[in-house]
């Protein structure tokens, strides 16, 4: 990964020196973040998929901007979608475990600003479709922080099928501006998600600058594929877990060249902020492959929050380039409000990374951070420090890793660099002194889990997808 990165920062000087440059009196964009769900590094045809094609997605990184070195705030989904929609920490309001739904008081601050809100503030006309996951309690509603329509599900998963038999409770039924939607209604869930985000594109208040965001809850389990697919990759791919996991990201692909066309269709593409990522790394239960990053959703290594992350935008952003430097998800927030023209900064942790892909040089982040109760860790530059705490409470030796020379985390270096493991474990305890104590905490057998899993010993696809 390394040795591309004097070739992108050369393009990329290129690029600067005959590009004028950021008009600020330029309409503001529209802005789309559509999120995977638990999907693997490797499962897009322009991050090395080799048993399924993702055309749609495909052509959006080869037109747009393709982040190498991307990552979420959290490995699991609810903390992760805290960060992205609030461009800051999500610890910053104790909100560093995944949601449980049998406690009162978790989920979104009250009050919380997000990016819907705040483009909203700016003008916006904002709509979310799909998986919410960020409470479900009064003012933790999309409709309380920023979307004025929402059409979706405020649970974090479901069947993709409609459940006829079977009543659906207030948390995992499709409701559309707080009405149920019919179960009949819905078809295939992946489906009718993209279908209702054109559907926004096209009934839009053409008056207005468009926010939405459309978070599939594709392809986390339930492991439910179309008939049609399942049928096309019935010989390509043998595997059966495999072949729904292709079919159920070939759904979402589709539904990505949908709202593409309606983009398209309706004249705004060419200036649509327009970012896909996956929400963290592929799960060990969906039959997802993280390539060569260690690990999988739910840990520190790699695996666990690098993920496929692109932006596309033909009027603001150069096209066909890899940015290779680290970048987060707490990025899209402050980027898009600052090419909305929006100067409040207030209480964002992410950076305007206009400039950087213009040329800009220095990284947008010299370090990232990342805690869910007992497992920690923070990058420095290429280092990166995992630390676990045990049941006692006290500390394990940490791990070291220098990621230029051993992109997978193969070789623990804390043994022979105690100096810079310290050096990194004091950066990591300067950060959580500005964080909130975690809110709520899932039970016992996820904070064993994580300290399962981050073990040298726990090596290969099968052993990681042993711990859960
Ligand atoms: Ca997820």
């Amino acid at each position: 990964m390394t040795s591309k990165r004097s070739g992108v920062f050369l393009s990329l000087a290129l690029f600067a020196s005959c590009h004028a440059g950021n008009n600020e009196d330029a309409p503001p964009p529209h802005v789309v973040v559509i999120l995977a769900d638990d999907l693997g590094y490797n499962d897009l045809g322009f991050t090395g998929c080799a048993d399924f094609d993702t055309p749609a997605l495909d052509a959006l990184a080869a037109q747009g901007v393709v982040f190498t070195d991307g990552h979420v705030s959290a490995a699991v989904c609810a903390p992760s979608r805290a960060g992205l929609i609030t461009g800051a920490h999500q610890q910053r309001m104790g909100f560093e475990s995944n949601l449980i739904y049998t406690e009162s008081g978790t989920g979104l601050a009250r009050g919380a600003r997000t990016l819907a809100s705040r483009l909203q503030d700016a003008g916006y006309a904002t709509a979310g479709v799909g998986k919410w996951h960020l409470g479900s309690e009064e003012g933790q509603h999309p409709l309380d922080v920023g979307f004025d329509r929402f059409t979706g599900l405020l649970k974090g998963a479901r069947s993709y099928f409609p459940q006829l038999e079977k009543k659906q409770g207030k948390l995992t039924r499709i409701e559309r501006n707080l009405e149920v939607v019919p179960e009949a209604e819905l078809g295939y869930l992946t489906d009718f998600f993209s279908a209702e985000a054109v559907r926004l594109i096209e009934s839009r208040d053409q008056n207005k600058p468009f926010f939405l965001y459309l978070s599939y809850t594709a392809p986390h389990t339930p492991m439910h594929a179309r008939e049609d697919l399942l049928e096309h990759f019935s010989e390509s791919i043998p595997d059966t877990k495999r072949r729904k996991y292709a079919a159920m990201v070939t759904a979402m692909d589709e539904g990505v060249a949908a709202v593409t066309e309606a983009l398209q269709r309706n004249g705004m593409l060419e200036n649509t902020l327009l970012v896909f990522l996956s929400d963290n790394g592929g799960a060990t239960n969906n039959s997802s492959d993280n390539g060569i990053w260690r690990g999988m959703k739910g840990s520190k290594w790699e695996g666990g929050h690098r993920v496929p992350f692109i932006a596309h935008w033909p009027k603001g952003f150069p096209s066909g380039i890899q940015y290779d430097l680290p970048v987060t998800s707490m990025d899209i927030t402050p980027t898009a409000l600052a090419a909305a023209g929006v100067q409040d900064k207030e209480g964002l942790d992410g950076v305007d990374l206009r400039p950087f892909l213009h040329g800009q040089a220095g990284r947008p982040h010299q370090r990232l951070y990342w805690r869910r109760n007992v497992a920690a860790a923070v990058r420095d530059g290429d280092w990166k420090v995992i630390r676990i705490q045990e049941k006692d409470g006290t500390f394990r030796e940490p791990l070291l890793f220098d990621l230029a020379s051993d992109p997978s985390e193969e070789n623990n270096l804390a043994g022979q660099n105690p100096e810079k493991a310290a050096a990194l474990l004091d950066l990591l305890a300067a950060w959580e002194e500005n964080m909130q104590p975690s809110g709520w905490v899932q039970g016992d057998r996820w904070l064993n889990n994580q300290r399962a899993k981050h073990k040298m010993s726990v090596i290969g696809r099968d052993a990681e997808r042993a711990v859960p």
